[in-house]
């Protein structure tokens, strides 16, 4: 068989080996079931009960849905960072852990055995598994919604493969990482440089290569190169979220540092979409605008002085986007609750929120609680000052714990559902 061999890379890294591979896949395991958890999570917190554009029809892999709460209102801003910041700073680990044990990837023959053709396709869900759910991540933060919504339920079916496969594998895998790890002394290692660096003892997994080369690195080097790279993912990608100075460095994130009005003044805060590319007539939004609310039997009409006249609530709130990157301002409006009551639906089990604008963002379906909450806005102003055309003037929802995505903007109606 061996000479039926295809010309496969020959692997004579005297580095790899069991140890070195549990220690990438220890990290793995503590890490990933968080980007896994506040993955599944956000698809809650979109309020699939309702049928949106987004998240979108899942089919059988919809999950027992329940009410995304409102509070604490950093909810989403902490579950979604987590999600998109861990997620990105994984990266460089997923990479040395496959580059470790790319030796059984290349293994030849393919198929030995029955049993070894199962663990080879589960092998292929769980590789290609990750790299899909992290090719079809960097897209969703790269270019949004362009491609339409396709992205979300792509990454969401890619999640449920992914999940089981990595399943699978813990289970096969939990005590050959556990003897790996006792195999070497992680103080020792870190305290030895390249000239004193040996294989590992050979190992029947095939890890260790059977001519190992010459080191040029150790392992520690090897362990401050992986951590290194996870540690300027880090840097480079927490300025979307905590905001401040690392906000400039969020380069991996093209929108999030954006700002509609580069000007410092109230309005200077990210937008992923501006006004001038949304389609909406410009008079629209100008002396003829009306709010719509609808619910209670007769339409309330309101235009955007009389709205202004109504009690003004302030509160200060993030807009947390499903891309990671959020933005916490101060907001101040009519709240939700009291346009309810005005609609003649105080008590309301809903409201769908309409837009001027068409397509996914036309409209967003909110839950009891959250229309309820005390600090749920339709903001007519940010920072003191109306709000700007790019961030939704006349007036858009602002909601504690809601992802962006459904804080909609230039509002055009809302119906408030009485069941
Ligand atoms: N009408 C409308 N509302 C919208 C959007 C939009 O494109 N159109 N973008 C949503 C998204 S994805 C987010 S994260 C928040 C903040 O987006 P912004 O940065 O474009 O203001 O507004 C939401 N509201
Ligand atoms: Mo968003």
């Amino acid at each position: 068989m061996e000479r039926h061999r295809p010309p496969l890379p020959r692997f004579r890294s005297p580095l790899r080996g069991p140890w070195l591979t549990s220690v990438f896949g220890a990290v793995l395991l503590a890490a990933l079931p968080v980007v896994i958890v506040t993955g599944l999570l956000s698809y809650a917190a979109y309020g699939p009960q309702f049928g949106q554009a987004i998240p979108g029809d899942v089919g059988v892999l919809h999950l027992p849905w329940f009410d995304w709460p409102a509070t604490p209102s950093w909810l989403y801003r902490l579950t979604q960072g987590l999600h998109v910041g861990l997620g990105l700073v994984l990266v460089p680990v997923v990479l040395a852990k496959l580059w470790s044990v790319a030796p059984k990837l290349f293994g030849w023959p393919p198929v030995r055995s029955p049993a070894q053709a199962l663990e080879r396709l589960s092998l292929l869900l769980l590789v290609g598994g990750i790299l899909f759910e992290i090719v079809t991540g960097l897209l969703n933060i790269q270019y949004d919604y362009v491609f339409g919504f396709s992205f979300y339920a792509a990454h969401y079916v890619g999640a449920w493969v992914f999940l089981g496969a990595f399943v699978a594998h813990v289970a096969l895998k939990l005590p050959h990482m556990v003897r790996g790890l006792r195999s070497r002394s992680l103080r020792r290692e870190l305290r030895t440089p390249t000239a004193a660096t040996r294989p590992e003892e050979p190992d029947p997994s095939g890890l260790v290569a059977p001519e190992p080369a010459a080191p040029t690195i150790s392992r520690r080097g090897a362990l401050a190169l992986v951590g290194g790279g996870s540690l300027l993912v880090a840097v480079l990608t927490a300025g979307q979220t905590l905001g401040g100075p690392l906000r400039s460095l969020a380069v991996l994130l093209p929108r999030g540092r954006n700002s509609a009005a580069a000007d410092g003044g109230p309005n200077d805060f990210p937008v992923n979409k501006t006004f001038g590319v949304t389609g909406i007539e410009p008079g629209a939004v100008g002396a003829t605008w009306r709010l719509d609310l609808t619910g209670g039997g007769t339409l309330v009409r309101f235009d955007r002085d009389s709205l202004a006249a109504q009690p003004q609530h302030t509160a200060t709130l993030p807009i947390a986007c499903v891309e990671g990157w959020s933005t916490t301002q101060t907001w101040t409006g009519v709240r939700l609750r009291d346009l309810a009551a005005l609609a003649g639906v105080p008590e309301p089990a809903g409201a769908v929120v309409r837009s001027l604008e068409n397509g996914p963002f036309a409209q967003a379906t909110l839950t009891s609680g959250q229309v309820l909450h005390p600090d749920a806005l339709l903001a007519l102003g940010v920072n003191g000052a109306p709000l700007s055309p790019d961030h939704g003037h006349p007036a858009r929802v602002v909601v504690p714990a809601l992802p962006g995505v459904h804080n909609t903007k230039w509002v055009r109606s809302i119906e408030f559902r009485s069941s």
